[in-house]
Formats: C-alpha cells, structure tokens, sequence
C-alpha cells in the first residue's frame, strides 16, 4: 500500500493511502470540523481527558484514593448492548442466519449513510488506528475506527493497541476492518449497529456504550472475525484465556466461553483459595480469543485485547481481590455511583455510601441500585496483578481445555466433560443461560447462547457449528471439553456452589482430566466427577449441596434434549447432520 503525504498537525503519522483516502470519504458524509488523527501519546490521551472533564464526559473521582480514576455516565437509555438493533448485512440472507437481524446491504449502507450525512457537523472526527492481538503477531488484525466520542478515543486506548503503532502496521499489510461510528443524537430510535462482514465495514450509530461503540471489541474481533475466521480456518470467540499453575510448576491453559456477565472475567483472574496453596492463576485474556492450529497440531489462543471493559457491580476484596485493587488507579468508570467525598461506589462493594447514583441524581434506594447493573471499568491489562505475560507473546499459548458454561439455576451439573471433540460441539451449541444486564431486554430469562456467541456470531450459526466440527480434521491435538456451571441454586434460591476462587478445584479436575489422572463417572451427558474426585479440602459444603451439584436428572435432561433438538432443526438446511447424529446419541444414551 503506498502512503500520502501528511495533511496538518499530525504530520509525524504516515497516513497510509488507502486509509487517507477513507478518511476523506467519511468527512464529506459527516461533515467534521476538525480531523484528528490519534498517535495513542500520553500527550494526547491528556488532552483529550481535559476536553472531557471541561465538557462533562468525565468526572473526577477521588484523587487521593482513586488516582487517575474518571467516571462518565452515559445517557440512561444507553447503558449496555442493542441486540434488537444489531444487524449482518450479506447479501444472502441465508449467510447471517436466523441467529442474526438481516438486511440488504444496499439497504443497511442507505439507512446509515443517512444518519451519518453531516453528522459531525461542529464535532470532531477522531481517526482511531488500532491493533487486535499483539502488534507482531501474524494472528494479529487491524482496523480503523472512525468516531465522534472522544470517551470512545479514550477506551480504545486502553482496549486495543492503539495508535502510530497500528498505523505502521496498517500501511504494511493490505487490508484492515473500516469502522464508522458516531453518537448521533443518542437517540435510541436512531441507533444501529451495522456489520457488513462481506466488505470488512462496520456502521454504529446514535450509541456511544461499549459493544456497540468500541468498535474492536464486538463488532470487529467477534462478528467480522468470526466470518473471517471460518473463511481461514480459525476461530474468533467470546471465551477468556487462563493459564492455571500448579504448585509443581506445570502450566496448562484453559479457554472458556460463558456468556455476558456470567463470569468470564472473574475466573480469569481467579484468586486460589488458602486451602489449595501453591497453585498460581494468570490472566491471558477475559473476554476474546482468537484460536489458531498451531505447528504442532495443538490449538493457539492469543487475546486480541489490550485491556479489560468489565463488570463493577459484584467486585470486591472476596470475591476478587485482583479486580478490585485493579481498579483502584487509572480508571475509567462507567455509569457507577459515588460517595460524598467522590469515590466511586458500586452494589457488593464492603464499604461506602452512595449518595449520588449511575445518572448523577442524588441516591434514593426506592429509585433502583446506586450503579447500574453492567456498569464497567475500563482498565489496562497491565494493571492485573495476574498478568500473564504469555498475552504478549505473538504466537499465543497452547490450549489444553475449552469450557463451556452458563448461568443456570437447574439442571445443569457443576461440572462435566464431553465424550470426544464431536459431544463437545453439541455441548456447546446446546448452552443456554439466564439473560443479564449485559443487554437490553429481560434478565434472568434462559435462552440458548451456543459457545456464549449468540449476540456475536457473525454468520449462520448452522455453518459455525460446521466450522467447529471441522476442528477434529484440522488438529491432530485436540483440547479436550467441558461444561460448567457456578450458578446452580437450591430450593431457598441460594447459590449452591460458592464460586470465585473456589472455582479451582474445578479447573484441577478438568486439566488433571486432560492429563488422564482424575476418576469421572459416565453418564448419559458425559463423565462427571465423583465427590472423591474434586479435591473438596478445606471447603465448607455439606455432602447434600454436591450430590445436587454432581447429579443428573435423567427426566429433566430428556426434556431438555427434545428442545436442543428443535433448536438445532431450526437453523435447517444449514444444521450440520453431523450434530443431529450427536445429539440422537445423548438421546439414546438417556433413554436406556
Ligand atoms: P462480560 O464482560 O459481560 O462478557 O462478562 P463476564 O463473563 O466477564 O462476567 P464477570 O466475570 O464480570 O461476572 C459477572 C457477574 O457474575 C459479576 O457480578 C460477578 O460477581 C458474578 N460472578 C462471577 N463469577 C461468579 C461465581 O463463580 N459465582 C457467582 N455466584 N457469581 C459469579
Ligand atoms: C459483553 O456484553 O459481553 C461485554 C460488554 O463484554 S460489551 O463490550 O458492552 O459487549
Ligand atoms: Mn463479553
């Protein structure tokens, strides 16, 4: 790709043509007062904080015990993902699947470029370069996003490698991902989010909230990526990254998808219980993976992202020691509460008043929670004390196990391993879970979320689950794969598992699975342990709560096993026959 000569006052950046020549084009739609190019500096990131603190965008928070720490609370109807107004555009409908919101493509472009036709009028228009995944890694992608938010500016700087360095990258290769976004009005009858995977383009407006704005995040290294990533023979999926240490020093790692808010971030920073003492955990990624066959037949996972955008309420010293000093220092809040004397305040947190709540009204209980129930933190993964360092390192780490998991008060074991690579696949593409905050619309309703992609697969989950069976000819060494679930409740509604760092004693019995050195029982849904198996040393559970969280319910199994089957039927022609011959096997095996 060739490079245009500078235009002002970021004349250090070699603006790649290609780009320069988009950039242009966007501005005669959106009609910018001023153009600016971001290099990712301490200088600029300065800059652009003081513009938001003298606009309104951010508030400061407690400097003395929260340095560096900003709040901005977004517009209250724009608080978490639109999935109602998330769209595929392909120009076979059949492509998107009915697992996404279709349009034509000349369709989706004509509706945005009307939204956007002098939208930036006044405003300025932030060129963002961004990287997703190390800067010298060939699994590595880049994009540009094009935005009106300096608050986007500032969490892309944190959530991707963002800047001159991209932008170098940018004018080597030979494509990147064009994303255009603005807030609009903040209206959310003009709010859409756009994804046109044929042309590697994205269109988001009238929202200015994470997924929907931070255009590396969901909308590039998710929805694009996943249509990328069945083109080329890889995976793009909403999973974490974990490396688990034992105290002989043996690292395996482990890549988990759980749905939105269902604890993704949390078990990738887990603290080891006192009991288990020796064992280290450390943080490669909380919400993206991107998966590759590796040299040596094994699967290789990097984390496109640079930093965390994750859930505040529920955080502290117990459940997770490391988030909650994480976010102590250089963060950005997003729609949390704060105390009288600033510091920020979130439901779960030990200590504290709210008197001001996540819309900036003074704090009155009877009015909901003080922060709003997704509201996040942005924050540098360089920042968590279990900072894997592997993250950086170009060619990922090799996965020993893919977990499953969902939030599900019934039926769903703790714990439980899929026969071969096959089961897995049905396992996965039969999770469902209870909604969350993470989206608009009802929480607490269970639905079906195969691998934790059902709001970010970009193509027909028919041909995805065809992609993930593919694997088993593609690897000769593949990660073995399990299901999990914290969530189980007993009759009173309480959790019957306590989680968070006890969630250990699983991920040993799943890598000492892996290492073919646990017992398991077999059921008709796969191995499970039995109590002997999970080391249960020094942990208050009465022998009754795991029984209920090792059984299964055959009864209630068979009528869950007639609803996968129907939800698998509904993506024909495109449901692999392949997983209805897994899915009659669990069938048969329920019936005997
Ligand atoms: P996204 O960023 O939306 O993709 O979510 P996530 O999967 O990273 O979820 P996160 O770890 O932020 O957890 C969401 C909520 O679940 C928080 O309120 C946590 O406190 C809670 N949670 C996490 N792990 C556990 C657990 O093991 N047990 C229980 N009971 N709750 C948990
Ligand atoms: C999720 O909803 O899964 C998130 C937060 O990780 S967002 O970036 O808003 O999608
Ligand atoms: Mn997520």
């Amino acid at each position: 790709m060739a490079t245009s000569p500078q235009n002002h006052p970021d004349a250090l950046l070699v603006k790649p043509a290609k780009v320069a020549a988009w950039v242009e084009e966007v501005a005669r739609l959106t009609q910018p007062a001023r153009v600016h190019w971001c290099d990712g500096s301490d200088a600029e990131n300065d800059a652009l904080t003081q513009l938001m603190l003298s606009t309104g965008d951010l508030v400061k928070l407690k400097e003395e015990s929260f340095p560096n720490c900003y709040l901005h609370r977004s517009n209250p109807t724009d608080v978490a993902r639109v999935e109602h107004l998330t769209f595929v555009c392909t120009h076979n409908a059949e492509d998107a699947g009915p697992n996404n919101y279709w349009m034509d493509p000349p369709d989706g472009h004509r509706l945005m470029d009307g939204f956007f036709d002098g939208c930036m009028r006044g405003r300025t228009m932030y060129v963002v370069p961004y990287c997703m995944g190390p800067i010298d890694s060939p699994y590595s992608r880049c994009g540009i996003e094009i935005t009106d938010s300096p608050y986007v500016v500032a969490n892309m700087r944190v959530m991707t490698r963002m800047g001159r360095a991209a932008l170098e990258r940018i004018g080597r290769e030979d494509s990147f991902v064009k994303g255009l976004h603005s807030i609009g009005e903040l209206d959310p009858d003009r709010r859409y989010i756009m994804h046109f995977p044929e042309e590697l383009t994205i269109k988001s407006y009238g929202s200015g909230y994470g997924g929907n704005a931070l255009l590396g995040k969901k909308c590039h290294a998710l929805r694009i990526a996943s249509w990328q990533a069945r083109d080329e023979g890889w995976l793009a999926e909403h999973m974490l990254i974990v490396g688990v240490e034992s105290p002989q020093g043996e690292v395996h790692y482990l890549a988990c998808a759980f749905p939105s808010a269902c604890g993704k971030t949390n078990l990738a920073m887990l603290i080891p219980p006192e009991a288990l003492p020796g064992w280290k955990i450390w943080t490669l990624g909380d919400d993206i993976a991107w998966l590759h066959p590796g040299p040596d037949g094994r699967l290789y996972a990097i984390n496109p992202e640079a930093g965390y955008f994750g859930v505040v309420p529920g955080t502290n010293q117990k459940t997770n020691r490391h988030a909650h000093d994480m976010i102590r220092h250089d963060t950005i809040f997003t729609n949390v509460a704060v105390t009288a004397d600033n510091e920020p305040w979130w439901e779960g947190l030990e200590s504290g008043t709210p008197t001001i709540d996540w819309k900036g009204n003074p704090y009155d209980p009877a009015h909901g929670p003080a922060a709003h129930p997704n509201s996040r933190f942005t924050v540098s993964a360089k920042q968590n004390p279990c900072y894997g360092t592997m993250a950086d390192a170009p060619g990922g780490v090799p996965i020993s196990a893919i977990v499953f998991g969902g939030r599900r008060r019934e039926l769903a074991p703790l714990v439980f391993q899929a026969r071969d690579w096959g089961h897995g696949v049905l396992i996965g593409a039969a999770m469902a879970s209870e909604t969350t905050a993470a989206a608009t619309g009802n929480v607490g309703v269970v639905r079906r979320d195969p691998m934790a992609m059902k709001p970010f697969c970009g193509y027909n989950f028919g041909d995805y689950w065809a992609h993930w069976l593919s694997f088993d000819r593609r690897l000769p060494k593949l990660p073995q794969v399990f299901h999990v679930n914290w969530f189980r409740r007993n009759a009173e509604g309480k959790f019957l598992w306590p989680g968070y760092g006890e969630n250990l004693r699983v991920l040993r019995w799943i890598i000492d699975r892996c290492e073919n050195r646990a017992g398991a029982a077999e059921t008709p849904i796969g191995y499970l342990p039995r109590p002997q198996d999970l080391d249960m040393t020094g942990l208050d559970i009465s022998p009754k709560a795991v029984e209920e969280l090792l059984s299964v319910n055959t009864e209630a199994w068979r009528t869950e096993m007639h609803e996968i089957g129907e939800y698998l039927r509904s993506f024909a022609p495109r449901t692999p026959p392949r997983i209805l011959d897994e899915h009659a096997d669990v069938a048969r095996r329920l019936d005997w």
